[in-house]
């Protein structure tokens, strides 16, 4: 056998590498638990404490509540938008305000979001403005709020796409000494794209700060998830990258802002990504434009009606003696309130140049798109010289 220079520097000390372990490493530490996390019963009631999971401070709960009652009615009053005109499309989330407020609550005002097209609730929720969160659904334009201001990525259409910008972002901030974490939405059918799965093994290789929360929300449009997996949960699919992973109630706010806690606190003190599946339901049809009632049976939707978060976490703090009448009034209000105003403001015909469609696409604008954008301001010009 004659002795390569390759073998001759594989065997120099010098450049000898760790050595791979034999066997695998164990899985234990990265296998969800065989059931969801769950601390609230479906009415309300409190099941024992866990000693591995600190409960969520009663004052984040209460706004927890606050956000999901307001964020509930803006979705509410958007799918109203549609049939009013005023807005193109809407993909509600109703039915998801504990994920939806959770995630929000368990980050940090400097950690970043990349939101799906469902996530409008979530991103009013951040304190975005619900016009600006709007402006894509209306057809107006590619984002109407900037993103390195709110720190919230552009709402991703082209599925699990967000789970590779998540992945870089978060990767960035570390390599730059910053605690920054990123955290990514994703639907139960985009777990399906390779792009999640690229994320996800990026993120575990380079230990980037990542947390990936999947809604699994039972459908994909009208796929439901017994054709979309053979996996016992979505949560599996972290282990094979070696991402630590769980299961939890996503319908119980509790255990949603618990969880995603613990998750934003592993990602936060090095340790890379995680990934939280979140098992809740779309209550709506997939956006506007879609019919459920072809492919979804009714006493299904009533079912998951029983297990509704938003009064599973008003019974619970009711029970607690957080929140009484007079409080729940008070943000039922608020909600009206913030409803009216996005109605309001809605309602005013925007003023957009075409042209801006162009901008922000890339950051060097491609030829293609300059001669494009060109065709357009042509296009504008004539038709204005025809009015003239
Ligand atoms: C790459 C890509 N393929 C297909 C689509 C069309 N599409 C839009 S939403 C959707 C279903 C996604 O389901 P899921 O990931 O479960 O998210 P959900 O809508 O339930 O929140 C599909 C297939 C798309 N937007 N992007
Ligand atoms: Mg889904």
């Amino acid at each position: 056998m004659t002795t390569t220079p390759q073998a001759v520097r594989r065997a120099s000390p010098r450049t000898r590498r760790p050595a791979t372990p034999v066997a695998p490493e164990p899985t234990a530490g990265l296998l969800p638990q065989a059931e969801p996390v769950r601390l609230l019963d479906p009415d309300g009631t409190p099941l024992p404490p866990r000693a591995d999971l600190p409960a969520p401070p009663v004052e984040a709960l209460r706004e927890m509540y606050r956000r999901m009652v307001v964020g509930r009615r803006f979705d509410a009053q958007a799918t109203a938008l549609t049939k009013q005109g005023r807005l193109a499309v809407y993909p509600s989330s109703r039915g998801q305000e504990a994920c939806q407020v959770g995630a929000v609550l368990a980050l940090r005002d400097d950690d970043w979001v990349f939101p799906t097209y469902r996530e409008s609730m979530a991103l009013t929720a951040r304190g975005i403005d619900p016009v600006e969160v709007l402006t894509l659904l209306r057809g107006d334009g590619h984002c109407g709020y900037d993103p390195t201001v709110v720190r919230t990525a552009p709402q991703c259409t082209p599925l699990a796409t967000q789970c590779v910008h998540a992945a870089g972002l978060a990767y960035g901030e570390s390599y730059q000494g910053r605690d920054t974490v990123a955290l990514a939405f994703i639907g139960d059918g985009a777990t399906s794209e390779g792009d999640f799965h690229e994320g996800l093994n990026f993120a575990a290789v380079f230990k980037a700060p990542v947390v990936y929360f999947v809604q699994n929300n039972k459908y994909a449009i009208s796929v439901p998830l017994s054709r979309q997996t053979a996996a016992p949960s979505l949560a599996y699919k972290g282990v094979g990258y070696g991402v630590p992973s769980e299961q939890v109630d996503g319908n119980d706010p509790v255990a949603v802002l618990a969880v995603l806690t613990r998750a934003v606190a592993h990602a936060r003190a090095g340790h890379g990504p995680y990934l939280v599946e979140a098992h809740t339901y779309r209550m709506e049809a997939h956006t506007n434009a879609d019919d459920a009632s072809r492919y979804r049976d009714p006493d299904e939707v009533e079912a998951w009606r029983d297990r509704d978060p938003v009064a599973r976490l008003e019974a619970y703090l009711r029970g607690r003696g957080e929140l009484d009448d007079a409080a729940v009034a008070q943000v039922a209000a608020e909600a009206e309130e913030y409803a009216a105003d996005l109605r309001t403001r809605m309602n005013a015909q925007p003023v957009v140049d075409p042209l801006s469609l162009f901008d922000h696409v890339f950051a060097e604008p491609t030829p293609q798109l300059v001669e494009q954008r060109e065709m357009v301001r042509a296009e504008l010009a004539a038709d204005a010289e025809g009015d003239a």
